[in-house]
C-alpha cells in the first residue's frame, strides 16, 4: 500500500518512512512548504491545514502537526514549537527552564489525512522530562532535550520509533488504511 506524506521536515520524514515499513505502508515524500492557520489546538490546525493543501493535490495524502508541550510553561510551546525551535532551539528551552524543579512535557502529534473526500485525524501523545542538558545527537528537533526512561530521544536512535508520539500515531492511522482495503 502506498500513502503520500506532505512535509518540509526530513527527520519527520525519515521516522515515518521506517515506521511505515513496520505495517507494510509505502509513504511517498512530497517535499514542500503548506500553510499552517494558527491556533492553540493542533488538531484544529492539523485538519484546516489539509483542507486547504486538498485544493492543491490531487491524490489521498496526509500531514502530521506535531509539539513540545511544557507543563511547568503552561504548555508553551506547543502549537509553537516549530517557530520556537527555529528562534530560541533547544539552548532557549532550557534557559527558561533553569531552577525549575517540575521537568514534565508530552509531545503529541495529529496526522491529519485527506482521502480525497474528507480529512480524518489520528493523535498520538508521549510523555517525559524536560533534562538538565543537551545530551545525543540522533534524531532532530527537541530530541536532545526530551528524556524518556532516562535517556533523550537523541540517545535512543530507532528505540524512539518504538515509543514516541509520531509513533503512537501512525499505529492508529495505518491500522485505518489497512482495514479500508
Ligand atoms: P512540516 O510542518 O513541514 O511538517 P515542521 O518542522 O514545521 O514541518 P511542525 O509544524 O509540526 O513541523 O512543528 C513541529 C516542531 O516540533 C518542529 O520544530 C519539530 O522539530 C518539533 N518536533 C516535532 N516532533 C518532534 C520529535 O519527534 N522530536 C523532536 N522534535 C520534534
Amino acid at each position: 500500500m502506498r500513502v503520500y506524506f506532505v512535509t518540509s521536515n526530513e527527520g519527520k520524514f525519515v521516522e515515518v518512512r521506517e515506521i511505515g515499513k513496520m505495517y507494510g505502508v509505502d509513504v511517498e515524500w512530497l517535499r514542500r512548504r503548506y500553510l499552517e492557520p494558527q491556533g492553540s489546538d493542533l488538531r484544529e490546525i492539523a485538519s484546516l491545514s489539509a483542507k486547504i493543501l486538498s485544493n492543491e493535490i490531487e491524490k489521498p495524502f496526509f500531514i502530521e502537526d506535531s509539539g513540545l508541550f511544557i507543563n511547568a510553561l503552561k504548555g508553551f510551546p506547543g502549537p509553537y514549537s516549530s517557530f520556537v525551535f527555529k528562534t530560541i532551539g533547544n539552548e532557549g528551552i532550557l534557559k527558561l527552564m533553569e531552577g525549575v524543579e517540575d521537568r514534565k512535557a508530552y509531545f503529541l502529534a495529529v496526522i491529519a489525512f485527506w482521502d480525497g473526500e474528507k480529512v480524518l485525524t489520528f493523535e498520538g501523545k508521549v510523555e517525559g522530562l524536560i533534562s538538565r542538558e543537551i545530551r545525543g545527537k540522533m534524531g532532530f528537533g527537541f530530541d536532545p532535550i526530551f528524556e524518556y526512561n532516562g535517556k533523550t530521544f537523541a540517545e535512543m536512535g530507532d528505540e524512539k520509533n518504538e515509543v514516541s508520539h509520531r509513533r503512537r500515531a501512525l499505529e492508529k492511522f495505518f491500522e485505518y488504511l489497512r482495514n479500508m482495503v
